[in-house]
């Protein structure tokens, strides 16, 4: 092995490196990998078994049925003669078929595609004042499970779409567990849940051809949100960067409804809840997410789980606004009970309560990942709900649609959705029933248990809902008049929004409206448009080949929310990834002082060469990650030149379509992807014989964002500030909307 090959490189299949030749003595499991975890060894019940984490899988040295019994063969079904006919007697076989006939259960109807991370949340105590939460007091720290999702894909989709981002914690307090069921975007499409199943259909593949998968540029995504201008404003948020996060990592989490909160003296106030990435917040580029769709579908869930295995745990820290528990319920003229509203942060600072950090990744993800159950009525004493339209109907949804995934009443018992706080809860039997409940009296009061399960006072950690006031009112199918506005709030952030950024949403606008067959579907979104800002509407009109409409609505305008923007920050460069491209002509002492710069940066360097295996000379011996072949830009944040003007042995159009004309040195699909990646607004370090790669992709020295200079060390550190900044979009000029470019 390379002497330098103490560089871990995550995405490591096994907890030990695999013999050549099939191992044949029997052995005892391998252990989870070290960068592994799994639900607390509780019982259904939530007491606590002191098993070890291995109990959890399988034990044993032989192959058995499920039943424990030891096989002596399973790649041979039992039949009457070697070229007969099969037993039906054959049970062994019987039981693999039937089990594995049944290895799916349905997908989630929505965020079915997910990526998970255990981890743990350290609480500041700043919450103390306004809520009674015995996990947000200072100090404690709460076991936490976290999934994020896409929304619209199937569990097999591509990760990199265009789409919101479901983003969800589940606390594993004493005081029982507490989800927070959020997306990475504040508002949502729709104002009441009884439209959630329309919005839904609208925006899944269409019902006769089932395409297109996890896209919302299809008719009747932009059918539905044109009728329904309120959800204009979430549209906004998808068409802007948050709709392409680089990374589940630099993603904002957001708890969009209101919530209550109660303190120990019973007041109340009004909360959002607010993740904040430690990482910074960024996006991909349109035309990278696209060729990252094919080229790694799982790009966010590689990310989230090599980042975790490289031990560059992301963090989030967790933040409130708190707003007054008015009977109006109205925050500076924001309506708090409408789902499609945020509070900018300038008008309600997120005051920050507490840290959360992912160190493990699942052991398996069916058992974990796709078996946790989340849901917004899982609540503590201190944090209680309010009448928000979308919330209430979520309280229902949320339990109901266990039952036909999970397979009953009793998914709780699973272990990852297994409370870490003690459970008596006289619910019984059932489908997966898993607890031997003892006792004859499941029912209240009884005396035959001994009165056993006692009801607790708030003294006792009880949750007691809030007394809060209903109005005097009518039963009636109607919205407030404070609902009705659906435009200012899509126009505050797109003019909160840098140049570039509002390109940026100029061009989502201009590709997904373009891909809608229907030009009434496309005139209709335009008129909303109008009503958010003519600029951008005029903007995509152009690009579609359309004439502007007009606005038809008077909208108020507000404060642009600096705190909106991406960029003009710097960050932690911890857990990204840069190429290290070289060839045998490179000097591999210059390649090694590189990869151990960023490696002590915590970046993961991979070198990337002709073919695999390793680089050696001069007794220096590199190994080699990725090859010119299954490299492609999309998989680094930044890319080294050392070299690459040696075409590999596969350079030909026949073998690989990337590497056609010209034919030559440097290999063509290294000018590719230094190409990609300048385009994607890169940094791009070189030096040595890298200047004449450079040249080769027609990449000037002295663009911005490139990094030129004589040593490995001086480039890498310039990269590295660089990546700091995520991208270097002086490189290209932005035009933007600004209002005053609006005829
Ligand atoms: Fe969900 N949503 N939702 N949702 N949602 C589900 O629950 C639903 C809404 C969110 O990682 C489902 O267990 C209704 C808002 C996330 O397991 C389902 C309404 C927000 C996840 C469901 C909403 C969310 C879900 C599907 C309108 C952001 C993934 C499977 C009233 C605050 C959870 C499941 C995970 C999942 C219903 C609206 C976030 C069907 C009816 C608003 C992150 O119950």
């Amino acid at each position: 092995m390379p002497a330098e090959d103490n560089i871990a490189i995550p995405g490591v299949p096994s907890s030990e490196p695999p013999a050549l030749e099939e191992p044949t003595s029997p052995r005892e499991p391998l252990p989870p990998k070290p960068d592994q975890g799994g639900p607390e060894a509780v019982s259904p019940t939530g007491s606590p078994t002191g098993a070890p984490a291995t109990a959890r899988a399988q034990s044993g040295q032989y192959l058995t049925t499920a039943q424990g019994l030891r096989l002596q063969d399973t790649d041979h079904s039992l039949k009457a003669g070697a070229r007969g006919p099969i037993l039906l007697q054959d049970h062994h076989l019987r039981e693999k078929i039937t089990h594995f006939d049944h290895e799916r259960i349905p997908e989630r109807v929505v965020h079915a595609r997910g990526a998970g991370a255990h981890g743990v949340f350290r609480s500041y105590g700043t919450a103390s004042n306004v809520t009674r939460a015995g996990f947000l007091a200072a100090d404690v720290e709460t076991p936490v499970f976290v999934r994020f999702s896409t929304v619209l894909g199937s569990r097999g989709s591509a990760d990199a779409v265009r789409d919101t981002r479901g983003f969800s914690t589940k606390f594993y307090t004493d005081e029982g567990t507490y989800d927070l069921v959020g997306n990475n975007i504040p508002v949502f499409f729709i104002q009441d849940g009884i439209k959630f199943p329309d919005v839904v259909h609208a925006a899944k593949p269409h019902p006769d051809r089932e395409i297109p998968q996890a896209q919302s540029a299809h008719d009747t995504f932009w059918d539905f949100v044109s009728l329904h201008t309120e959800a204009q404003a979430h549209t906004m948020w998808n068409m802007s960067d948050r709709g392409i996060p680089r990374s589940y990592r630099t993603m904002e989490g957001f708890g969009v409804h209101t919530f209550r909160l109660v303190n120990a003296d019973g007041d109340t106030t009004l909360v959002k809840f607010h993740w904040k990435p430690k990482q910074g917040v960024h996006s991909l580029v349109w035309e990278e997410a696209q060729i990252i769709n094919g080229m790694d579908p799982d790009f966010h869930r590689r990310d989230l789980a090599d980042a975790i295995e490289a031990g560059a745990y992301p963090e989030w820290e967790l933040g409130i606004q708190t707003f007054p528990d008015t009977e109006d319920q109205m925050f500076e003229g924001i309506d708090l009970l409408d789902p499609t509203k945020f509070v900018p942060e300038e008008l309600a600072p997120v005051q920050p309560i507490g840290l959360m950090t992912l160190n493990a990744n699942p052991t398996n993800y069916f058992a974990e990942t796709e078996q946790v159950a989340f849901h917004p009525g899982h609540l503590v004493p201190g944090i209680d709900v309010t009448n928000d339209p979308l919330l209430q109907v979520r309280l229902f949804s949320y339990l109901d649609t266990q039952i036909s995934r999970l397979g009953g009443p009793n998914f709780a018992q699973i272990p990852i959705n297994r409370p870490q706080a003690p459970v008596n809860d006289m619910l019984r039997d059932g489908m997966h029933q898993t607890a031997d409940h003892a006792g004859v009296a499941p029912y209240r009061p009884n005396s035959l248990d001994g009165g056993c399960p006692f009801l607790a006072g708030q003294d006792m950690g009880a949750f007691v809902d809030v007394p809060a006031a209903v109005a005097e009112s009518v039963k009636e199918r109607r919205n407030p008049a404070s609902f009705d506005d659906h435009y200012s709030q899509a126009r505050l952030f797109f003019r909160s929004l840098s140049a570039v950024e509002q390109d940026h949403v100029i061009q989502a606008y201009t590709f997904e409206l373009g891909k809608c067959y229907e030009s009434a579907v496309r005139e209709r979104q335009l008129r909303a448009l109008a009503n958010i800002d003519a600029a951008l509407c005029a903007a995509v009109a152009a690009g579609l080949g359309m004439p502007a409409p007009e606005a038809s609505e008077q909208v108020a305008d507000h404060d642009p929310s600096p705190a909106l923007s991406q960029v003009g920050q710097t960050w932690p460069v911890a857990g990204r990834v840069v190429g290290i491209i070289a060839d045998p002509s490179s000097d591999l002492s210059q390649v090694d002082v590189a990869r151990k710069a960023l490696d002590d940066e915590g970046i993961v360097p991979l070198v990337i060469a002709p073919t695999g295996g390793a680089l050696s000379s001069d007794g220096l011996s590199v190994t080699v990650q990725r090859t010119f072949l299954t490299a492609r830009s999309t998989e680094f944040d930044a890319l080294l030149v050392a070299g690459g003007q040696h075409p590999a042995p596969d350079a030909t159009d026949g073998r690989d379509a990337k590497a056609g004309e010209p034919a030559g040195a440097p290999d063509p699909r290294i000018a590719l992807m230094l190409s990609e990646a300048y385009r994607h607004a890169k940094a791009i370090g070189f030096w040595g014989s890298g200047s004449a790669v450079l040249d080769a992709a027609g990449i000037a020295h002295a663009a911005a964002g490139v990094a030129a200079g004589d040593d490995a060390a001086s480039v890498t550190s310039a990269v590295s500030e660089l990546l700091a900044a995520h991208r270097a979009w002086e490189r290209f000029p932005a035009t933007g909307a600004a209002p005053d470019q609006a005829s």
